[in-house]
């Protein structure tokens, strides 16, 4: 049973993408698109350096860093935009603020149920996707 980030998954809920998506300004085109994406999360962890890949039939992103660790992210394929990112712990939930044009803006992880659940929040909005695991067992 995964009680930790690390592994593979597949979304099986999405809650508000499309509000979250407005709010980054990304086109009502590309909305309908990202809309009916099944996305997959594939999480690799060494110590306190993270890797996390977005993958769907359309576009994937990836975010690489190290919590506790101000980093430069571009979120090249979404909506183009330089941030300055931050991930740390709060409890069990690793948490990123993004600071840049967007106020209010980033995400954060945790497990639950053994799944793993994501928020992901802009100037207001919040997106909820819930990700069963996908792993293969070893
Ligand atoms: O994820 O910030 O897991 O980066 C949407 C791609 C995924 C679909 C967005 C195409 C990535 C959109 C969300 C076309 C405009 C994200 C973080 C947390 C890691």
């Amino acid at each position: 049973m995964p009680a930790s980030l690390s592994g593979k998954w597949e979304m099986i809920s999405n809650v508000n993408f499309d509000n979250y998506m407005i709010a980054l300004g990304i086109s009502a085109s590309l909305r309908k698109i990202a809309a009916k994406l099944t996305l997959k999360k594939k999480i690799e962890r060494q110590e306190d350096q993270f890797i996390v890949k977005t993958t769907s039939t359309f576009r994937n992103y990836t975010v690489t860093f190290k919590v506790g660790q101000e980093f430069n992210e571009f979120t090249k394929g979404l909506d183009n935009r330089h941030l300055k990112s931050l991930v740390r712990w709060e409890g069990n939930k690793l948490i990123c603020e993004q600071t840049g044009e967007k106020k209010n803006r980033g995400w954060a992880h945790w497990i639950e149920d053994d799944k793993l659940h994501l928020e992901l929040f802009c100037e207001g909005q919040v997106c909820k996707q819930v990700y069963k695991n996908v792993s293969k067992t070893r």
